[in-house]
């Protein structure tokens, strides 16, 4: 999609602070973090909507997700994290490209999981 900030990413367009890489899903360092190592992980090609994915794509960026939260942690040295989506607008999703939140959370960090999430 033309206008889409994380299509111009995934398409090399823009830089990104890209960290991980599969065949159909990118993970990359949100540039306004809510933490150190806030990472966003994103499919390749343009889907609104979570309910747009295709299953293959939908499978991969999961499996993308769950193989990146304790690498994240890892090398923030978190103890958790809180791990989003907004799926629509009214739900808080400004970017309109779908995208996983891995927010890494710390023991008596303050934060509130909800809010950590949707920004
Ligand atoms: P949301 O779930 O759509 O509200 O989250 C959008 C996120 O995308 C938010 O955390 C932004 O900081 C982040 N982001 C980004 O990393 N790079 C950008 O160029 C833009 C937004 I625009």
């Amino acid at each position: 999609m033309s206008d889409c900030i994380f299509c111009a990413i995934a398409g090399g367009d823009i830089p990104g602070r890209i960290v991980h890489e599969t065949e159909h899903s990118l993970a990359f360092l949100d540039v306004n973090p809510l933490a150190p190592g806030h990472t966003l992980v994103v499919p390749k090609d343009h889907y609104a909507r979570l309910d747009d994915l295709p299953a293959e794509v939908s499978a991969d960026l999961f499996r993308t997700v769950d193989e990146l939260v304790p690498r994240v942690e890892e090398a923030v040295d978190a103890d958790a994290a809180n791990v989003g989506i907004n799926d629509g607008p009214a739900a808080g999703q400004e970017v309109q490209h779908v995208h996983v939140h891995i927010v890494p959370r710390f023991e008596d960090d303050g934060g509130n999981p909800i809010h950590a999430v949707a920004g």
